[in-house]
């Protein structure tokens, strides 16, 4: 049997970070802990570019234009989108969710998706560095894994 499985070594990758300033405090927690993980796996510090972008809206279009320029391996794309905040909720999770999902298969660079969809702020703060951990950090290891489980495949 083959199987193939990434490794969590993130020496020799380069990450770009894609954040939305929406919900600022909570998705700079995400970046900390997204850029902590990363660093300590092994990604080189000049290894991470990070955007900041207004919203989780704006995430795909930042995303592909990263994903497509060759100069990163794999992109974290980090945001907040609290439902008690916005009638648009559903749009703006929506179209961030899926965009998302396209720029990573129409690249084949694998972009992972670290927006928070919450009901509400203490919800989304939990995810962030509380209780239910940093979704940030849990990024960054997907980014990482997945980028080695590609090389893998792709010999
Ligand atoms: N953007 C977010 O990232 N999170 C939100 O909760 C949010 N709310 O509540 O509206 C939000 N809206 C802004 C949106 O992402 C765009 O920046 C805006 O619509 C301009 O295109």
């Amino acid at each position: 049997m083959i199987v193939h499985e990434g490794n969590l070594s993130g020496a020799g990758i380069r990450l770009g970070i894609v954040a939305a300033r929406f919900n600022e405090t909570v998705v700079r927690t995400l970046v900390n802990g997204a850029v902590d993980v990363a660093r300590r796996a092994g990604v080189a510090d000049d290894a991470i570019e990070l955007v900041w972008v207004p919203g989780a809206f704006e995430i795909p279009v930042v995303a592909a234009t990263l994903a497509s320029s060759g100069r990163v391996d794999a992109v974290l794309c980090l945001g907040a989108v609290i439902r008690g905040d916005t009638p648009h909720f559903d749009y703006v999770a929506g179209q961030a969710a899926s965009g998302v999902a396209k720029v990573g298969l129409d690249t084949g660079v694998p972009v992972i998706f670290g927006v928070l969809t919450t009901d509400t702020a203490e919800q989304a703060e939990a995810r962030a560095g509380g209780k239910a951990g940093n979704k940030g950090a849990d990024a960054a290891l997907a980014a990482i894994e997945t980028v080695n489980v590609l090389r893998s495949l792709r010999g």
